[in-house]
């Protein structure tokens, strides 16, 4: 049964007029590696640690600033939101298609919250917290091309030429501001398209985006902005110490115009000076330690890296369920082939290895959690091929093969392949990471010991489920299993309305 909203009644939880909120144990452990009785033993601790939370309950109007907007990316998720907001319905050749959220956690997933009379009972994800409905985000941004995003959804080709008429008169008058053009960055062949560029030095450009940002709050009248980058791939910066090591060679070198910080580095020290989150939905070193840096010292929300949309996803799902069920993955190849623009620029080497990075770290925690599989520093052989091939357009193709060794030396080979519009599993993806970065400044936290209450960490690890090589603070685990940043991203929203982790255990039925 699916129910569309619920209340917690708890003594841990208090709904107030501005808040909720909610004492919760935190069930853990400690571990200790110490000599007993003349020999190194493993002791673990269980502990449990009282946290509060407080989710401040006043949604803002949000602003989503998207660089990169007039791409395929930015055109779909403005026009999908569009569809959705005016109720739009079109005709395909199957059917009267109605405009939906298909693909977004926060929209379209439900939780499991309980059972009722032998049944279980599931409610919307978005139903856990007030979340910002997307239907009133007011979307602005940037792209090096000045074709406005009625034009660029056709140059898409993702969505059915009945939706493209009825979406156009709503985004013709949508134009990007301009974007920061530096063709050291991205593929040469992206030149033509850049008749729309922010002139002068890398710190007027950061000016410039600092101008533009506040002049986009000012005219939609937001309480609050997001910038997110879904702009062309970059190659990976020169990490270089006294350039970009610190927040101070950062800004210093920004100040001497360095050619070595690139446009995505400049648009998120724009966000940061200004305390905007900036979420970063390529595969680039765009969080360079200067940048990291900073946002710490800000406590400004920053996040990434690269959407994790469909091979990925599936990666981190399959091999995860290898290793979990014993069997040991060997060899792992993935393909790609794909024609939209994304495809052309990573045609050039040096933006593909920034793709073939994001795609490829993706299974080392699953393989390193397993020792009776793998030796220490063993890796299974990880492969991974993107081609442009323009005919497909937006519609990637992504094949997979997993071999793995399975009982007394047998070989196990499974092959997928995977045929689907890049941008329509992109787009929701995008909403889902705004709308979290949104909630996530409204929850405050402390554990038992800490005197105040404070936010979550500026490197917000809670988008991982959304991205292919999760951004997290200096010390921190990568966790890359989906189940496992699923279960994260829900249970530490269920804290927060005084509601234990989901365990599965159902034991009022055992
Ligand atoms: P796209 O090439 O259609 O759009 C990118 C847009 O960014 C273009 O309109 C381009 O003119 C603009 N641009 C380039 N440099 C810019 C700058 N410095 N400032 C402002 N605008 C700039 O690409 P698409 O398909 O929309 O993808 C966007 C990004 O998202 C790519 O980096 C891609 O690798 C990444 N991505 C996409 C996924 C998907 O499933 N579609 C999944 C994972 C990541
Ligand atoms: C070529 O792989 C194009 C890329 O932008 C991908 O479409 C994108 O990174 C999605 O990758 P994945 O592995 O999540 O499907």
């Amino acid at each position: 049964m699916f129910i569309e909203n619920f209340k917690v009644e708890s003594p841990n939880v208090k709904y107030s007029e501005t808040e909720i909120q909610s004492v919760y144990n935190y069930e853990t452990t400690e571990l200790v590696h110490e000599n007993r009785n003349g020999a190194y033993q493993w002791i673990i601790k269980p502990k449990s640690v009282k946290y509060e939370f407080k989710t401040n309950t006043h949604v803002p109007k949000l602003g989503v600033m998207l660089v990169g907007w007039g791409g395929n990316n930015g055109s779909t998720l403005t026009g999908g939101v569009i569809a959705n907001r005016e109720g739009i319905s079109w005709a395909t050749k199957d059917k009267i298609q109605q405009a939906n959220y298909f693909g977004s956690l926060t929209q379209a997933s439900a939780i499991r919250v309980g059972s009722y009379q032998g049944e279980e009972i599931y409610a919307p994800f978005k139903s856990l917290l007030p979340m910002v409905n997307p239907d009133d985000i007011v979307f602005g941004g940037w792209d090096i091309s000045n074709m406005n995003l009625a034009d660029a959804m056709g140059r898409a080709k993702v969505f059915d030429i009945d939706l493209q008429k009825q979406l156009r008169p709503y985004m013709e008058s949508m134009v990007p501001l301009p974007g920061i053009y530096d063709p050291d960055f991205i593929a040469a062949n992206q030149e033509e398209r850049a008749n729309n560029v922010i002139k002068g030095t890398k710190k007027e450009q950061v000016q410039q985006v600092i101008k533009d940002i506040k002049e986009f709050k000012a005219a939609t009248k937001v309480d609050k902005v997001v910038v997110l980058w879904t702009a062309n791939t970059e190659r990976y910066s020169n990490l270089v110490v006294g350039l970009n090591d610190t927040t101070e060679n950062l800004l210093a070198a920004l100040d001497r115009n360095e050619a070595e910080i690139s446009p995505s580095t400049l648009f998120a020290i724009a966000c940061v000076t200004e305390n905007v989150p900036f979420i970063n939905g390529s595969p680039q070193n765009t969080f360079v330690p200067g940048l990291i840096d900073f946002a710490i010292q800000k406590n400004c929300l920053i996040g990434g890296d690269d959407f994790k949309s469909g091979q990925t996803k599936m990666k981190s799902v399959l091999v995860d369920f290898l290793v979990g069920a014993g069997i040991k993955p060997t060899s792992i190849v993935s393909y790609n082939h794909l024609g939209n623009n994304d495809g052309m620029n990573l045609s050039a080497p040096q933006t593909f290895r920034s793709k073939e990075i994001s795609k490829s770290n993706v299974v080392d925690d699953m393989v390193n959690s397993n020792a009776i599989l793998y030796e220490p520093g063993e890796h299974p052989d990880h492969v991974v091929v993107i081609k442009y091939v323009p005919y497909v357009a937006d519609s990637k193709r992504a094949m997979d093969e997993y071999t793995s060794e399975i009982f007394m030396g047998g070989k196990n080979t499974i092959v997928l392949h995977n045929t689907c519009e890049d941008s329509l599993l992109a787009a929701p993806i995008i909403l889902d990471l705004v709308l979290l970065a949104e909630l996530s400044t409204r929850i405050q936290f402390k554990a038992e010991k800490e005197g105040k209450f404070h936010s979550f960490h500026p490197v917000a690890t809670i988008f991982s489920y959304l991205t292919k090589a999760p951004l997290v603070p200096p010390g921190t685990p990568v966790v890359n299993a989906l189940s496992k940043q699923r279960a994260m991203l829900e249970n530490i929203m269920r804290a927060c309305v005084g509601l234990a982790p989901e365990n599965n255990m159902i034991l009022e039925y055992k």
